[in-house]
């Protein structure tokens, strides 16, 4: 296999594009692809300042190191969840920081236990269902920090992959508020920042592909508390459709990008209060990252 530009030895191959690159052209085309869905996707203006949430992860390091790399004013984000079996949260800490080392990408880390004295593996005794709780706590902190430090968005490392198989998944059960809601951006709201995924269009192999040219080494550690991967089903049948039909995928969700208008009437949202604790919106208050962490009542 050739390089589509130069005719050299091809590092990979993209049966979706139907092309294969040497390690220099397949660089400029991964970062011109995201390059073209910023911009179609009005995700960030140029040069515009966006807050990386970083997990240690190789989507979230990749994203950030595109958006570095495309001349945007790039600053990780870190929460330590303070899970030491396994050396998770250390393991994925470090992660972080020698990456932002390396790429000169300024990190902030927000430690729960530093800020509350506690961690999600005390607060997971008390309640059962902690992925939930988890999930809801990295997203208060990602956007109270976002709207705090005044950056244009936060941007996720979410891949083709996730976007496809959750796409796949909402539509089998017409959950219609997702349905309005799986964009690539989700614009700013009084109280919310503005969300991207930057990496939206990008699938698991090219992203793989990026990660080992530019030597980024993620996190090998696994949460002690993650169940099966999320929409793991869904993946794997999208893979095997993808592996007969290339391009599936993207044009699945691509798809859906330009339909998704068509959903945003039908969803009622539930009506918002104000935490008044944190002054955020919520669907009760005080809401529910300030019950667990700030014990407010
Ligand atoms: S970190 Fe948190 Fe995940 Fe661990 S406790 Fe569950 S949600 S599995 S991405
Ligand atoms: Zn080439
Ligand atoms: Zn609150």
């Amino acid at each position: 296999m050739k390089c589509r530009v130069c005719r050299g030895e091809a590092f990979v191959k993209l049966p979706a594009h139907n092309a294969a690159f040497c390690p220099e052209h397949f660089d400029a085309f991964f970062l011109r692809q995201i390059a073209r869905a910023i911009k179609k996707y009005r995700m960030l203006p140029p040069g515009g300042r966006v807050v990386v949430a970083l997990s240690g992860g190789k989507d979230s390091l990749v994203t950030a190191l595109v958006l570095h790399r495309l001349g945007y004013q790039v600053e990780g984000l870190f929460v330590d969840l303070g899970i030491l079996e396994g050396d998770f949260s250390p393991a994925s800490r470090q992660a972080c920081e020698e990456f932002c080392a390396v790429h000169g990408v300024p990190l902030r880390v927000y430690s729960l236990t530093a800020e509350f004295g506690r961690g999600i593996p005390d607060i997971a005794r008390r309640y059962p269902r902690i992925c939930a709780l988890c999930g809801v706590t990295k997203r208060h902190v990602m956007n109270e920090y976002t709207l705090a430090v005044g950056a244009d968005a936060l941007a996720t490392g979410h891949t083709l992959d996730d976007m496809a198989a959750a796409l796949f998944a909402n539509l089998l059960r017409w959950d219609l508020h997702y349905l309005a809601k799986g964009l690539p951006v989700l614009p700013a709201e009084e109280g919310f920042a503005k969300k991207i995924k930057p990496l939206a269009l990008q699938a698991e192999n090219e992203i793989r592909a990026f990660a080992a040219l530019h030597e980024i080494r993620p996190v090998e550690a696994v949460c002690p508390y993650a169940p099966e991967a999320k929409f793991k089903r869904y993946k794997s049948v999208l893979n095997e459709l993808e592996e007969k039909s290339p391009g599936l995928k993207r044009a699945f969700y691509e798809g859906y990008t330009q339909q998704a208008h068509r959903f945003k009437e039908e969803t009622a949202r539930p009506p918002l209060v104000t935490c008044a604790v944190c002054g955020l919106p919520a669907t009760n208050s005080p809401c529910t990252f300030c019950r667990i962490w700030r014990d407010a009542t």
